[in-house]
Parts: C-alpha cells; structure tokens; sequence
C-alpha cells in the first residue's frame, strides 16, 4: 500500500463481495489510481482465506452475458483474516490511521437481529458471548464495537461503516445493533459512536450465484484459469445514503455507485420486486424440481404468476423512487433472471428463509392486508416455504434446510398442523399479522392447494382467475 492509499476493513469476504464491492475498489485504482488497499475479515470459516492465500490474493471476478464472457484481475484484496484465528490482528486494523472505511456483506443472519424489528437479539449465542467477552468477540457487531473502542480509547476518529446486506435500512440496523452492544457495555462509548461514526444505508444489486466445479472447468477452456473465480451478471447497483460524503475520503461515486437523499424507495422496489420474486421462484421452483432461475421464468405458469404477482401485489405495495417505471423495473428483472449462462440455483436462493422474508414477502403482505389489497400470492409464497421445509420435492427428492432457524421450523412443517404451528412461530410470523383471519384463511387455502394438486396446477389457476 502507498503512503497515500485507504485502507478499508471488510466483513464477510464470500462471493457477493467479491463479485459486487471488490470490483469497484478495483476500478478505483486502475482508473483513479485510488491505492485502495482491502483486509477482509472471515468470522466463520477460514476456507475462502485458505484459498485466496494460496492464490496470492488474486482472484477474476467473470462476467456471464449472453455475449459470453468477460474476466476482471482483482489485486486490491491484501489479506484475509480468519478471525477465530487471530483476533487481535482484526482488531489491530481499527488503529491503522490509514482506515478509512469498514464495510459489510454478513448476510441478514450476521446481523444476530431480531427478523422483524431489526433490534440486536440479546438472546442471540453469539451477542451472550459478546457480552461476556467483549475483548474476544465471536460476531461482526462484536468485533466493530471492540474495535472502535480502541480508536474511542486512542482518540482517533470515528468512521464510516457501510452496510451492504440486502436488508431495509441497513444502515440503520447496523447502527443500531452497534450501538445496543456497546451500551450493554459502557454507555460513553456507545454515545462517542452514535456521535463519531456514520452508518449508511445502502442498496446493493448483482446476482451472483454459486461457483461450481464445472464453472471453474468451463472459465479455463476460455482462458482464464482460477479455482479462485466468482460469477456475475453485468448488472450493477450501488445506492447509498448521502451521508457517507460527508466523512469518507473514498468517492466511490468515480466507480460507479450513486447517491440518493431517501434511499427507502430504491430499497423497498429491489426487495419488494427482485428479492421478493426471487424467494417466490426459489420455494415454488425447488419444490416442483426446477433447479436455476432462469429455468424457472421459463417455466409459462412460473412467469405468469410472476407477472400477477408484481402487478397485483408487490408494486402497489411500496412507493417507488420517482424516476422510475415499476413495471420496465419488473420486466428488466425479467430479462436478468432470463439470462442462460448464469445458473443462479433455485436452492441458494430458498436458503435463510427465516431471515429473508420477513422483508420480503411478510412486511408488502402485512401493507396489503392493511390497505385491503390482494395476498394470495404472498401467502402462497409463505406456504411453499412451509412445504420446502418439509424437506421433500413435490417428487420425492431430499431437499436439505439451510437456515439458522431450520429446527424449529422443521419441526413446525412436520407437524399435525403445519399452518397452525408456523404462526405460533412469533421470530417468524408478527404476532399482529398470526391473529388476521384473512391472512389466517389465504395462507391455509394456499397450504391446502399445494398439498392437494401441486405448485403447477395451483398457479395456472391463480393466473386464470386474476385475468378473468
Ligand atoms: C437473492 C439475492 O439469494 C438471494 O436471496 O435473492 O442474493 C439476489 O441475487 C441479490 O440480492 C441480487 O442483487
């Protein structure tokens, strides 16, 4: 790193960070000369560092179009630090008067939130633990409130912390959380980061899924050999909350990402139309067998409920920014989950469940009952989570639960009355939306349809019966 480069501290090095963020730290020192210098922290397992290592760092993030493909060097990546390993050297990194950003790509579950309020769980393994040992934090939250109460005690300045997890007002729930587990352990500290440090939110977009085996053979028959890869779409969005300008001496604005005063309009179209699609085409597709995205939309009675299901229920759930058309939104969405050479897995979509949908599906259904507006589609989408976590295709096949949740939610899918005992589930289903008896009666017929006559028959009546 030159004595005028940033250093900026990351958490959570998996495979959207290094397809969305990297990237743009890349561009910024080719074509700005920006010396941005990354250390990545991984919290859970030392893999992907075992990897990287052994590559130098190095790694091509590959673009997939119809057009084929496209490889960028990323060399801004100077370490990984698998942090059960070496504590101190990730905290270490707070005191290095060089940072100048901390960002974060955790997933919803690093958060140890609560999935619906958004409040740090303090019941949460891991938050018990950072409590007890707040020099030897064990989470992401853990380690930022350790970590600025060294520069807190070196009177260095606070810091600009950027969220970039799919979540709404990201910024804020890391803020929050922040500042819940350092007031848990000394109430100045928590006041200097509330004060000092900004949080952001902000809106990140790119689908990338999962690299396998077969992708890395297929990359080096075109020239670019790297067990190290990630995958991509040519998409790209980076939305943040202006606040950022105002302290972080990086412009990510020269590579590409924008600002916005209200961010909340660009984040409840993404994950009201691309995530919420997404989980819907996930839980349906898995179930009747469909294995990528881009099977599923081709799939007529897939792509027809999608259709009704944006028009009638996602769009009119939120307010749109106001320069954009929700409908061309929906229908370039269309066109990115088309794409054929991008397997994005209808599985790694379907994973987290507990802690995607509350977002996603549960919150537009919860405006849509409040404003008397159609749900069927939601809570269709909530049944056929319910029969995935039963574990069984619609044709026998073993599906394995990924999700932090995924006892009790197995045992709630398992039982006597599956609907009844999801809504028992208070982490999952808000009290105030388990007592709605509308909800009550569309979420049941939706179960009972999809175990009577399957997810193909169910939605070729749901498109028949809206466009009649
Ligand atoms: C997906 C997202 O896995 C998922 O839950 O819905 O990762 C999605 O691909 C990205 O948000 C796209 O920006």
């Amino acid at each position: 790193m030159t004595a005028c480069g940033h250093k900026i501290l990351h958490f959570g090095p998996g495979a959207f960070f290094r397809a969305f963020c990297l990237p743009v730290f890349q561009r910024l020192n080719d074509t700005h000369a920006a010396a941005l210098s990354v250390s990545a922290v991984s919290l859970k397992t030392p893999s992907i560092r075992d990897r990287l290592a052994a590559a130098g760092w190095r790694y091509h993030c590959v673009e997939q179009s119809e057009k084929g493909i496209r490889a960028q060097e990323i060399t801004c990546l100077h370490e990984i630090i698998f942090a059960p390993d070496e504590p101190e050297r990730v905290l270490a990194l707070f005191l290095n008067s060089d940072l100048s950003l901390v960002t974060l790509t955790i997933t919803e579950k690093g958060y140890c939130a609560h999935p619906h309020t958004g409040m740090l769980a303090p019941q949460h393994p891991d938050i018990i633990h950072d409590i007890s040992c707040p020099d030897r934090p064990v989470s992401a939250i853990g380690f930022l409130v350790a970590g600025l109460r060294l520069r807190w005690q070196n009177g260095l300045p606070g810091l600009t912390i950027l969220n970039c997890d799919n979540l709404s007002e990201n910024g804020k729930l890391l803020q929050s959380a922040v500042c819940t587990l350092a007031a848990a352990q000394d109430s100045a500290l928590a006041s200097w980061i509330d004060e000092s440090c900004i949080f952001p939110s902000s809106v990140v977009d790119r689908i990338v899924p999962a690299v396998t085996q077969e992708d890395i053979d297929t990359a080096r028959k075109a020239g670019i050999d790297d067990p190290c890869l990630v995958l991509h779409e040519p998409y790209h969005q980076w939305v943040i909350q202006d606040t950022l300008m105002h302290i972080c001496p990086i412009d990510l604005t020269a590579a590409g990402a924008e600002l916005a005063a209200d961010i909340i309009p660009c984040v409840m179209m993404k994950l009201r139309c691309l995530n919420a699609a997404h989980s819907a085409l996930a839980y349906l597709g898995s179930l009747s067998g469909i294995g990528t995205v881009a099977e599923a939309v081709r799939a007529p009675h897939m792509r027809e409920f999608l259709d009704c299901f944006w028009t009638q229920e996602l769009i009119p759930s939120f307010a749109g920014p106001e320069h954009y058309d929700p409908h061309s939104y929906c229908s370039a969405l269309l066109n990115r989950f088309e794409n054929p050479s991008l397997a994005h897995r209808t599985l790694q979509i379907a994973s987290d469940g507990s802690q995607k949908l509350p977002q996603r599906i549960i919150a537009p259904l919860m405006d849509n009952l409040a404003a008397d507006r159609p749900v069927f589609g939601l809570c269709l989408v909530l049944a056929a989570w319910l029969h995935f976590l039963a574990s069984r295709t619609e044709t026998g096949d073993v599906i394995e639960i990924s999700d932090p949740l995924a006892k009790p939610l197995r045992a709630a899918a398992h039982s006597v009355d599956p609907v009844k005992a999801v809504l028992g589930l208070s982490a999952i289903i808000p009290a105030a939306l388990a007592t709605q008896q509308r909800f009550i009666d569309t979420f049941s017929a939706a179960y009972d349809g999809l175990s009577d006559h399957g997810v193909a028959v169910v939605l070729r009546a749901v498109t028949q019966s809206r466009a009649g």
